[in-house]
């Protein structure tokens, strides 16, 4: 990161994932059934920004771990990601037709196949993961799938969604419960990522502390400014339908605070984000990242 800009290391970072994800592929052909198989990388291959993959080897390699032990975590994270994306947009949960700039997976697949594709994504993650763990015998990549399991599962992501699904019928939705949904929906998974690559490179119990603070920062951040651009943004950048929290009439940061109130809130999440990591070395990247997703336009 010294010597490279934001936008080369992310581009080194994204080659590394995807040269993987295309070598897990391979690897798995043979093994899963055919339809299945193609399903699950339908959406795996049709890009996205790999924020989370490319925080998980950016803070591996800024406390000087092993970009080769943060791997397989990177790409787990990425594959339960793009799982719960597939189930988000189904008819039963946001009914998305369209993401990552084309057809959702159930329009292509149809729903049952998506159901699938969705559940063989999920576990072929904890099947990589753990594999990398049991093969390498390193405690600090058990200890990184443990915390992608915690963040991703029953206790974290499930259970924002679940909350979401609650708070799309409530008579009287509160600022509470909106922030409850996001900080698992969206900010626990973003913790995985910055938390599993400190594992990965044993990190010490006050450097998790400070980057589990920027993370839930960054979660907000990160939720806020994606409801400014449901509102606001440009559909074809962002890749899916965008306008549908107004259609649905969906307690939002946008609708709970007005956007020039959204927008303070996601700059004062960002300075939060970026005290919280104060006096951490080498934290360029993070700092860059928080910087940018103020600003972004996807
Ligand atoms: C179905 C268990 C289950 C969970 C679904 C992630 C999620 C939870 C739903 C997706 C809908 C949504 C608005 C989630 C909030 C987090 C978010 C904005 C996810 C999209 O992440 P990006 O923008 O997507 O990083 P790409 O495609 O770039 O990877």
């Amino acid at each position: 990161m010294d010597r490279l800009s934001y936008e080369e290391a992310s581009a080194r970072y994204v080659r590394l994932v995807e040269a993987e994800l295309a070598a897990i592929r391979r690897r798995e052909a043979g093994r899963i059934h055919p339809r299945l198989l193609e399903a699950m990388f339908y959406s795996i291959e049709g890009g996205g920004k790999r924020i989370r993959p490319c925080l998980t080897l950016a803070v591996c390699e800024m406390l000087g771990g092993s970009l080769q032990n943060a791997l397989p975590i990177a790409c787990g994270l990425e594959m339960i990601h793009t799982y719960s994306l597939i189930h988000d947009d189904l008819p039963c949960m946001d009914d998305d037709d369209m993401r990552r700039g084309r057809p959702s997976n159930h329009k292509v697949f149809g729903e049952a196949e998506a159901v699938l594709a969705g559940d063989g994504l999920l576990s072929l993650a904890f099947e990589v993961m753990l594999r990398a763990a049991a093969e390498s015998k390193d405690p600090r990549i058990l200890a990184a799938a443990y915390e992608a399991a915690q963040r991703a599962g029953a206790a974290g992501m499930v259970s924002g969604q679940s909350a979401d699904m609650e708070l799309e019928g409530a008579v009287n939705p509160t600022g509470d419960m909106l922030r409850y949904v996001h900080r698992h929906k969206t900010a626990d998974m973003l913790e995985a990522a910055v938390v599993a690559g400190a594992l990965t490179a044993g990190a010490d119990a006050g450097v998790l502390e400070k980057l589990r603070r920027y993370s839930a920062e960054m979660g907000l951040l990160f939720q806020i400014t994606d409801d400014l651009l449901d509102a606001t943004g440009d559909q074809e950048l962002m890749g899916k339908t965008l306008g549908k929290d107004a259609k649905q009439g969906k307690l939002t940061y946008v609708t709970l605070l007005g956007i020039d109130g959204a927008k303070r809130e996601a700059e004062a999440a960002e300075r939060r984000a970026e005290e919280a990591i104060s006096g951490l070395e080498n934290a360029d990247y993070l700092l860059q990242t928080v910087r940018r997703m103020l600003t972004r336009s996807r």
